[in-house]
């Protein structure tokens, strides 16, 4: 892929070398973790081929699409609307921040005791190795928890683009208001950057667009749940992970072609792994590209994962957004009602959470959960505590895990999840 993209890398201002070391880095960590999986549906063949071409062909059409007038929006949380995006004719990709980068350079501006996912951004950034930040007109980044609260303020002495969006803690009338208005915000900041005006009928396509990409999304979990297991919960969590930066349309459309196999995998009673293999669902902070590692050690370790309680995966496309409003107030009403039902860990209090963890427990017949919790992540690893209380009311064993995106607690994290496993066999 190098030498095909290496002049418009240049161009967009990345740092070749550390790219190359990075790009390498990745492509290793998906053959060992990925392309090493036995009896992976064929579907899965699109979602490879993305993968191979994350730098490349998708940033080609990014680059493509923006010589042609369409702006780009890079987007650090789910609780910024692709609809309203997409309605202006601007295109949403998520930031993904799943891996250490220039560690050293970001410590400088943070603080050493910051969640990796944080110090992630930066180290993209400073290290000048993501195409989809230096493509990206707009960076959008959220008042959620402190750490990335204040770390925008640093952030945005790195870039000149960032726009920062409020987000309510509470879900109550005011805080409902707060997200309203602050969409409405976003709307008028997104159409000045298009220069286009946000009509009834590109926000309802728009919507139309996202919940076919989350109905996509809905159907694949159930799939999930069935019993034989028809795919990995590695390949179940790359379909998530793509989600978030390929084209919606041909997303949507590759997923159902994967589960129309699926389907008849089912129906032939094919499972991909023996009957009573142990079934996880994993619960707790996003993971983003390429970090892989739980997933990984989990599906090594004798059990499958059955879902993500997860910003990359349920709680990220739970809901969908009503398209009936008559108005663009009545669709922007709509958007927001959708959006304050994510129950991310930064609302307080957060029993929605709660009972959705339960209820997928159940849904998917796990037989266990492992809450991860990134470390000096507050909200998820304070949350941590009350899922396991509420599962162990329910006699569902809990683990939790804090970890974060190095190698050297892969063994004693394996000698952990082992015996966990070990009460399902
Ligand atoms: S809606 S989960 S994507 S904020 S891991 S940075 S919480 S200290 S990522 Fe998230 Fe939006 Fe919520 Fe979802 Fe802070 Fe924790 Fe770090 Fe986190």
């Amino acid at each position: 892929m190098s030498s095909e993209y290496e002049s418009m890398w240049k161009e967009l201002g990345l740092n070749l070398d550390a790219h190359d070391a990075l790009l390498g880095v990745l492509g290793k960590g998906y053959t060992d973790i990925y392309l090493a999986q036995k009896e992976r549906p064929e579907g899965m063949g699109y979602f490879d081929f993305v993968m191979s071409e994350v730098h490349g062909l998708r940033i080609k059409e990014l680059v493509d699409e923006k010589a042609q007038g369409r702006k780009i929006i890079g987007s650090y949380c789910v609780f910024v609307p692709e609809e309203i995006a997409l309605a202006a004719n601007a295109t949403l990709v998520g930031l993904c921040s799943g891996a250490d980068f220039v560690v050293d350079q970001v410590e400088k501006y943070l603080p050493r005791n910051t969640c990796a996912l944080i110090k992630s951004a930066f180290g993209f950034k400073l290290g000048q190795v993501c195409p989809y930040l230096e493509t990206a007109d707009m960076v959008v980044g959220e008042n959620t928890c402190d750490g990335k609260k204040k770390a925008y303020e640093s952030l945005g002495t790195l870039m000149d683009n960032l726009y920062v969006m409020d987000l309510p803690q509470m879900k109550s009338v005011q805080g409902r208001d707060l997200l309203r208005h602050e969409y409405d915000r976003f709307k008028t900041a997104v159409e000045e950057l298009t220069g286009v005006a946000i009509t009834h009928d590109s926000l309802k396509q728009a919507i139309g667009i996202v919940n076919a990409k989350r109905s996509a999304l809905h159907r694949l979990a159930k799939l999930r749940s069935s019993d034989p297991v028809v795919i990995s919960g590695l390949d179940g969590l790359l379909a998530n992970q793509v989600s978030f930066y390929d084209n919606p349309a041909r997303f949507t459309e590759s997923v159902h072609k994967m589960c129309d196999e699926l389907d008849e995998r089912i129906l032939t009673n094919q499972g991909i792994l023996p009957e009573k293999t142990p079934r996880i669902l994993i619960s707790g902070c996003p993971m983003a590209v390429p970090n892989w590692k739980l997933p990984w050690i989990i599906e090594t370790s004798g059990a499958v994962i059955v879902g993500e309680e997860s910003c990359v995966g349920e709680r990220g496309n739970r809901n969908l957004t009503r398209d009936t409003g008559a108005t663009i107030d009545e669709l922007m009403d709509a958007i927001t009602d959708r959006y304050f039902q994510v129950d991310c860990a930064i609302f307080t209090p957060n029993q929605d959470r709660l009972d959705h963890i339960e209820e997928m427990a159940k849904d998917y017949q796990a037989d266990g959960v492992i809450h991860y919790g990134l470390q000096f992540c507050q909200p998820y690893t304070m949350e941590a505590i009350g899922v396991e209380n509420a599962l162990e009311k329910k006699d569902i064993p809990c683990l939790r895990i804090e970890t974060d995106y190095g190698m050297e607690d892969v063994g004693q994290l394996k000698t952990r999840i082992e015996a966990f496993i070990e009460q399902f066999k």
